[in-house]
């Protein structure tokens, strides 16, 4: 974008002003993937080993989140002290949390030869791999000390499980698709979602991903018409899949479904969507409908918009939604993978 002048005044703020000494916790995952992950684009982008000397300084300082008895990581680490430990309200981890920091630890371990980070974080989603699912979906909720999912719990394509499937996908292009279980456990779960989250509304018949809410021993989950907007990641990682020789009919239902996400911001007098969309499966007039609670816009990058007045600002506005928009454009996809964050992370032969 010919920025020359803004790139170079944040590369010195990151050489002279950004440090991991702080004493505070910090999210695992939010930090994997905007930190970690724009610290090694920069330095592929660049060559400069300033931003790789900055990636390793903060990697080693992640890596006390996989600690625990199972090797399942904890979700809050302080990089200062190198202590990890479960959030204060759950003994558990968000299962997307935990299987979305693959991407970025497999390249830190390629780009400084030390093969740790890449075991550490490889061995998250084979202990997954191994786990039972339903038709290939997973609950949002897994132990770090037992290593096992919370029984019974939501299985969404929303939060909590949305990037758990996206790095499913990414791992195996990033790995020049040679492993074989991460294309095989995608494919079941793609068809888990067909066969027990897609629906459609009435009257208008519009594809949508609804939720299987948490139940309990006695009682089943059951389903719940409801999309986040977060879900709206799918049709673009059904439509890179297909791209990469996965079937045709993910890309059928990635254009069905992208219509429908295109909808949620269109039906509204703002042209914004909601943070969450309910879906009349019953006999009401209106297809789609929005619950005070949810009837605001945080820009994400799923879809893009524009900005609501608040004076508060997620960091993925710029770094994915303007970002994806732009780059889209000229990064080729058969050479880079992009982590959850936007961040172009460089495709290996294995
Ligand atoms: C991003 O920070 C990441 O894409 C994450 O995986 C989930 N979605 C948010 C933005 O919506």
């Amino acid at each position: 974008m010919g920025l020359t002048e803004e790139f170079n005044e944040g590369k010195e703020w990151i050489k002279n002003e950004l440090v991991f000494t702080k004493n505070k916790d910090v999210n695992f995952f939010e930090v994997t993937i905007r930190v970690l992950g724009s610290l090694l684009t920069n330095y592929h982008f660049t060559g400069d080993d300033m931003f790789l000397n900055k990636a390793k300084d903060l990697g080693m300082r992640l890596m006390t989140a996989f600690s625990s008895p199972s090797g399942i990581p904890y979700s809050d680490v302080n990089l200062e002290a190198r202590t990890a430990h479960v959030p204060e309200w759950s003994h558990y981890s968000s299962t997307a949390e935990v299987s979305t920091v693959q991407l970025e630890f497999r390249e830190l371990s390629r780009a400084t030869n030390i093969p740790s980070f890449e075991d550490a974080a490889a061995l998250v989603s084979q202990k997954i791999h191994q786990l039972p699912k339903k038709n290939g979906l997973v609950p949002i909720f897994i132990n770090p000390n037992t290593g096992h999912f919370l029984p019974h719990a939501t299985i969404t394509l929303g939060a909590r499980g949305d990037s758990y499937y996206e790095y499913l996908l990414k791992q195996w292009l990033q790995t020049g698709k040679s492993i074989d279980y991460l294309r095989d456990d995608y494919l079941t779960a793609i068809e888990g979602v067909r066969d027990l989250l897609a629906k459609r509304s009435n009257p208008k018949k519009r594809l949508f991903i609804g939720e299987l809410t948490a139940g309990s021993e006695f009682n089943k989950q059951a389903f719940n018409a409801k999309m986040d907007h977060l879900t709206c990641f799918l049709p673009g990682t059904l439509a890179l899949g297909n791209a990469n020789g996965l079937p045709d009919w993910h890309m059928d239902m990635a254009e069905d479904l992208i219509h429908t996400c295109y909808l949620t911001y269109a039906v509204h007098p703002t042209f914004l969507a909601p943070e969450i969309t309910h879906f009349n499966i019953g006999s009401g007039s209106e297809d789609m409908f929005t619950k005070m609670a949810d009837a605001h816009s945080l820009l994400r990058p799923e879809f893009s918009e524009k900005p609501p007045p608040k004076d508060m600002m997620e960091s993925f506005f710029l770094s994915e939604t303007l970002k994806y928009l732009y780059l889209l454009y000229i990064i080729d996809l058969s050479k880079f993978v992009f982590n959850t964050e936007a961040h172009p992370l460089p495709i290996h032969k294995n």
